[in-house]
């Protein structure tokens, strides 16, 4: 009706991801800042709300979710990000390469090829689009990396071929991180790894970066996102590569939704 409110339209309710996503607890942080008591963000996961993102949009319904990029959520749909003038979200992230200590001792070229990923937000897109539309994320990493020796030549400068030495990536299954684990995964193998590749939570991920059961992840966002985990675990891991600069995480509606800025919530 004509006074319903944003708030009305969908009932308050903000569509989340996993609990121990850094952009969850953001917007925890964001309900507080900006006094959004009625406000209430719902727990789930990526595949979730991209699920209920579609339904929504096929139907032009109001939805509200906690959105990021690179997304391939971006090239599929219009959406803005709402304005955060409180700066909850914090301003332009990066992603950045984790590894457990002992790394570079242990396996050097490993570590090297680790610490040399570097690719755009264009090259992770084209990753992602691929799985989204139905490839299985090895077999998209797999295409990109044929597709790609240029720039896997760069993170492979240097890089001597081994025999069978075992890896262990550890991310969660946000869009952003299958594709780029996948990809180094290829990479590795490429070059004689037996890799493993383990999906966990966010907290597990960094706890098995610090414990050394796990090699590395490409999947610590920084310095916002994953602040929590980053000062719980400070001293116990190492940060060992920025793979991408300027990526961000928000406050995402469709562009046909008329607000602009989280405080058009109040
Ligand atoms: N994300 C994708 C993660 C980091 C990568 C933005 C959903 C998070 O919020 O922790």
């Amino acid at each position: 009706s004509k006074n319903e409110t944003v708030g009305d339209s969908v009932k308050y309710k903000i569509t989340g991801i996993d609990p121990g996503a850094g952009i969850m607890t953001a917007t925890e942080k964001a309900l507080k800042e900006y006094k959004l008591d009625d406000w209430e963000l719902v727990t789930g996961s990526s595949a979730a709300m991209t699920a209920a993102l579609k339904k929504a949009y096929d139907k032009k319904e109001p939805i509200i979710f906690t959105g990021w990029n690179p997304h391939w959520m971006f090239a599929k749909y219009d959406l803005k990000y709402l304005d955060d003038p409180k700066g909850v979200y914090g301003e332009a992230e990066e992603i950045h390469t984790i590894a457990r200590k002992g790394l570079k001792e242990d396996h050097p070229n490993a570590y090297k090829v680790l610490s040399q990923f570097k690719w755009s937000e264009d090259d992770m897109g084209e990753v992602m689009l691929d799985i989204q539309e139905g490839s299985k994320p090895e077999d998209a990493a797999a295409k990109w990396v044929k597709d790609n020796p240029d720039k896997v030549a760069e993170w492979t400068k240097g890089v001597d071929k081994v025999k069978g030495e075992k890896i262990k990536l550890t991310y969660v299954a946000w869009d952003s991180e299958i594709a780029s684990t996948n990809v180094m995964g290829k990479v590795l193998e490429d070059l004689g790894f037996k890799v493993t590749l383990t999906q966990v939570e966010a907290g597990p991920m960094w706890t098995a970066i610090a414990d050394g059961s796990a090699d590395a992840s490409l999947a610590a966002w920084l310095p916002l996102t994953h602040k929590t985990y980053a000062e719980k675990f400070d001293g116990k891991y190492e940060d060992i590569g920025t793979s991408m600069t300027g990526v961000k995480i928000g406050l995402t509606v469709p562009k046909y939704m008329d607000i602009d800025s989280i405080e058009d919530l109040k």
